[in-house]
C-alpha cells in the first residue's frame, strides 16, 4: 500500500474516531434526571466510514442531506463539533440556535442541507438541490443518505423516478445497517437494494460500508457520472448499527448473536488492524484516540457553556424580510389589458420568468403541453426546457424539488394539477417547506410557490373539487392565498413568486374563463392585504375565492331592501389582514363569513374566533358563517348546487342578521 493510501487511512481513522467519540459523549449527555440533551438522539456508531468516505470523494461545494442518524454527515460536511454539540444540547450557540436539536440539524451555508426525521423525505429535496445545480450549471452533485428501511417509502421511490427521468446529479447513499428501527430491514423485501436501481434506470452498486476507501471510491465514480450528465446512482453501503436505534433503546428485539456480529465488523476495529498491518504503530493510534478524546471533551465543555435560547426570540425567523427580485427598482410601466383569469396566470408566469432568471416552472404536463388548463402555455418555448419542464406523476418529488431548489436560491413555481392531489404529498409542504427558515434559525429559506386549483365545477367528483386552503392556512410558516379575480390571479402570483417564503396559491378552476381588465406590469405588490370590494355599514361579508361572486350578488339584492352591505375579499388567509377585518367589523358590527370549503373546520371558524376574541365589543349580533355543506362532493350538478354557498343562502343570512333594521 502506498504511503498516500496509508495517510488516507490514518486521516479516515481520525475522522471516524471523532464521530464515534462525539456519539458516545452525546449518549452520556442524554442521561440523568435533567440531562443537557432533552429528547431522543439517533447515533451512527458503526456507520462512520460512510460519511467519512463519501465526503472525501466530494467537492467542497457539493451538497449533503442526511437522516436523523446524521451527526457523522454533519461533522464531515464541516459543522464544528462544538456547534453541533451545542445544537444537540438545544443551546442558542448551536448551529441552529437550539431550534433543530439533534434530529433536524442543518447548515446549508456549509453545504449541509440538513438532517430529516421524516423517513425518506430527503430524497425529493435532493432532486430539487440537483435541479438547482443543473439550472445554474454549477457542476455540483448532492449526496443523500438514508437507511434500508427508508427504501419502502413512497417519497424515496418518487425521488428515484424523478432523478432518473431528469438525469439529475444525485448520489443516493443507502446505509444498510440491517435494521429499520426495531425490525430487520429484510422484512420489507429480500431483494438487494442496489439491484433495484436497474428498475429505475440508474446505476446500482453494492459497497462495503465499513470500509472508507470502498465508499470513497464508489462515491468518486458516482460523482463523476453525475457531473458528466449521466444521472443518479444508488449506492447500497452495507454497514452495522453498533448501538440501539436511539439513545434509550434497550434492544430487547435484537439477538446477542446479531450484536456480536456487528461488533466483529466494527469499522474502527477493522481500520486499526489495517493500519497496524501497514506499519502504523499501535501507540500512534492510541495517540490519535487520546487527542480526539480531548478535542471532543473541549467541544462538550464549550457547548455546555453556551446560553439557552432567549425566550424573546420565539417569534423570530418564521418569515423573512421582503427583498424584491422581480421589482426593477424604478417604477415599471403598466398596461391595462382585457384577459381571462387563466390568461392572467400565464401572463404572471411569463413576466416573472422574464424578470428573474431563478424562476423555474415545473409540474405534470406543464412543459411542452403547457399544462392541462393551458396555464403555462408557451413558457417552455420561450424559456427553454431547463427552466420549464414536465415531471413524472410524482407529487412528493415535485414538491420536494421545489423545497430543495428553493433552499438553493431558485424561485421554483411548482404546479399541482388539482388541490386534491396535494394530499398525497403534504409532507413536503408541512414538514419540510414550512420548517426551513424557522428550524434553521434563519440560515436557510424556501421561497417556493405551489400553484394549484380547486373547487367544484359542474360534474366534478369528490376527489377533484375539495377546497383545502384552510388545511394549509393553519400551518405556521406558510403563506396561503386564494385569488378571486383576473387581476388577483396576476398580481397575487407575482407577489408569491417574489416573496421570500413558501406560498401556496389556491386558484379557482370555475373562474378560469372570467374576463376583466387587468393591470399588468408595474411594481410587484407584497403578500397580505385584503380588498374591500364593496363598502357598507350595516353588515360585513368576509369571503375569498369563488365566494366573492355570490356575496356581491346577494349584497346588491340586499341593497334593494335598503341594506348597506360591505364585502371584504381577504385574498390571503395567511398572513391574515387583521386590520382590514378589524375595520370592517367596527364599521358594521354584524358579520357573515362565506367560503366554499366545508363549513366544519373551514378557515371561517378561525376568522370567527378571532373576531369573537378581539372585537366582541363591536358586535351587534352573533357572527354567522356559511361554508360548504358538510358532505362529500356529489358529482350530480343538481346536488352540487346545494353544497356550495348560494346567493339565496347568503341573502337569507344577511336578512337574518339585520332583521331588526328593516
Ligand atoms: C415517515 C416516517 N415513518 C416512520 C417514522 C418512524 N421511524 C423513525 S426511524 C425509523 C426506521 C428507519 O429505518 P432505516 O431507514 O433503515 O434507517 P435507520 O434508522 O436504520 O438509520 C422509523 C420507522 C418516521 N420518522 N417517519
Amino acid at each position: 500500500m502506498s504511503q498516500q493510501s496509508v495517510n488516507f487511512l490514518r486521516a479516515a481513522y481520525t475522522r471516524m474516531r471523532i464521530i464515534r467519540r462525539f456519539e458516545a459523549k452525546s449518549v452520556e449527555l442524554t442521561q440523568g434526571d435533567s440531562p443537557p440533551i432533552a429528547g431522543s438522539i439517533h447515533m451512527c456508531a458503526g456507520q462512520e466510514a460512510i460519511p467519512v468516505g463519501a465526503l472525501a470523494a466530494l467537492r467542497a461545494d457539493d451538497r449533503v442531506i442526511a437522516t436523523y442518524r446524521g451527526h457523522g454527515w454533519a461533522l464531515e460536511a464541516g459543522i464544528p463539533p462544538e456547534e453541533l454539540m451545542a445544537e444537540l444540547c438545544q443551546r442558542a450557540s448551536g448551529v441552529n440556535g437550539g431550534r433543530a436539536g439533534s434530529l433536524l440539524v442543518n447548515d446549508a451555508r456549509r453545504r449541509f442541507i440538513g438532517q430529516n426525521s421524516i423517513v425518506g423525505a430527503g430524497g425529493p429535496i435532493a432532486c430539487g438541490v440537483a435541479i438547482a445545480a443543473r439550472a445554474r450549471k454549477s457542476g455540483r452533485v448532492v449526496a443523500i443518505s438514508f437507511g434500508d428501511g427508508a427504501v419502502s417509502q413512497g417519497s424515496l421511490h418518487e425521488a428515484f423516478v424523478m432523478a432518473a427521468s431528469e438525469r439529475l446529479p444525485v448520489i443516493f447513499v443507502c446505509e444498510n445497517n440491517g435494521w429499520a428501527e426495531m425490525t430487520p430491514g429484510s422484512y420489507a423485501s429480500s431483494m438487494p437494494i442496489a439491484v433495484r436501481a436497474a428498475a429505475y434506470g440508474m446505476r446500482g452498486v453494492s459497497v462495503d460500508g465499513c470500509d472508507p476507501v470502498a465508499v470513497r471510491d464508489a462515491v468518486l465514480v458516482a460523482a463523476e457520472c453525475a457531473r458528466a450528465g449521466q444521472g443518479p446512482s444508488l449506492l447500497e453501503c452495507s454497514t452495522v448499527r453498533l448501538w440501539g436505534h436511539y439513545n434509550r433503546d434497550i434492544q430487547h428485539y435484537r439477538s446477542a448473536r446479531d450484536r456480536q456480529a456487528a461488533e466483529a465488523s466494527d469499522p474502527l476495529g477493522r481500520l486499526r488492524g489495517l493500519l497496524t498491518s501497514h506499519g502504523v504503530r499501535p501507540e500512534e493510534i492510541d495517540g490519535i484516540d487520546a487527542r480526539v478524546e480531548q478535542e471532543i471533551e473541549a467541544a462538550v465543555d464549550q457547548a455546555l457553556a453556551g446560553p439557552v435560547p432567549d425566550p424573546a426570540t420565539l417569534h423570530q425567523h418564521l418569515f423573512g424580510a421582503a427583498s424584491s427580485r422581480l421589482n426593477s427598482g424604478e417604477s415599471a410601466p403598466t398596461q391595462v389589458q382585457r384577459m381571462t383569469y387563466a390568461t392572467a396566470i400565464n401572463r404572471a408566469l411569463h413576466d416573472a420568468m422574464a424578470a428573474c432568471e431563478e424562476v423555474i416552472v415545473f409540474g405534470e404536463d406543464v412543459g411542452k403541453p403547457g399544462g392541462v388548463f393551458g396555464l403555462s402555455r408557451n413558457l417552455q418555448k420561450q424559456y427553454g426546457p431547463a427552466r420549464v419542464f414536465d415531471t413524472p406523476i410524482a407529487e412528493s418529488a415535485i414538491l420536494g424539488s421545489a423545497v430543495g431548489s428553493a433552499i438553493e436560491g431558485m424561485r421554483p413555481v411548482a404546479e399541482v394539477m388539482f388541490a386534491d392531489f396535494l394530499l398525497v404529498a403534504l409532507d413536503q409542504i408541512i414538514n419540510q417547506a414550512a420548517n426551513v427558515r424557522y428550524v434553521s434559525n434563519g440560515k436557510a429559506s424556501a421561497p417556493l410557490v405551489v400553484r394549484t386549483q380547486q373547487g367544484v365545477t359542474s360534474g366534478s367528483c369528490a376527489q377533484h373539487s375539495q377546497c383545502l386552503e384552510g388545511v394549509l392556512a393553519s400551518v405556521p410558516g406558510l403563506k396561503v392565498g386564494c385569488p378571486s379575480t383576473p387581476q388577483d390571479a396576476y398580481s397575487m402570483l407575482r407577489a408569491a413568486i417574489d416573496d421570500p417564503d413558501p406560498c401556496i396559491l389556491f386558484e379557482a378552476r370555475s373562474l378560469f374563463q372570467r374576463e376583466a381588465d387587468v393591470v399588468v406590469g408595474g411594481d410587484v405588490e407584497g403578500v397580505c392585504s385584503a380588498r374591500l370590494l364593496r363598502d357598507g355599514s350595516d353588515v360585513a361579508v368576509i369571503c375569498w375565492g369563488t365566494s366573492i361572486y355570490p356575496a356581491l350578488e346577494a349584497a346588491e339584492m340586499a341593497a334593494a331592501d335598503g341594506l348597506r352591505v360591505a364585502v371584504l375579499d381577504l385574498r390571503w388567509l395567511a398572513p391574515l389582514d387583521d386590520d382590514a377585518i378589524a375595520n370592517i367589523v367596527h364599521r358594521c358590527g354584524r358579520v357573515l363569513i362565506v367560503h366554499e370549503a366545508s363549513q366544519t373546520g373551514g378557515f371561517g371558524a378561525e376568522i370567527a374566533a378571532r373576531i369573537a376574541e378581539r372585537h366582541s365589543d363591536s358586535l351587534k349580533a352573533p357572527i354567522r358563517r356559511i361554508g360548504g355543506v358538510d358532505v362529500r362532493m356529489p358529482s350530480a350538478p343538481v346536488l352540487q348546487k346545494l353544497v356550495v354557498p348560494s346567493v339565496q343562502k347568503i341573502l337569507a343570512a344577511l336578512r337574518g342578521l339585520t332583521a331588526a333594521l328593516v
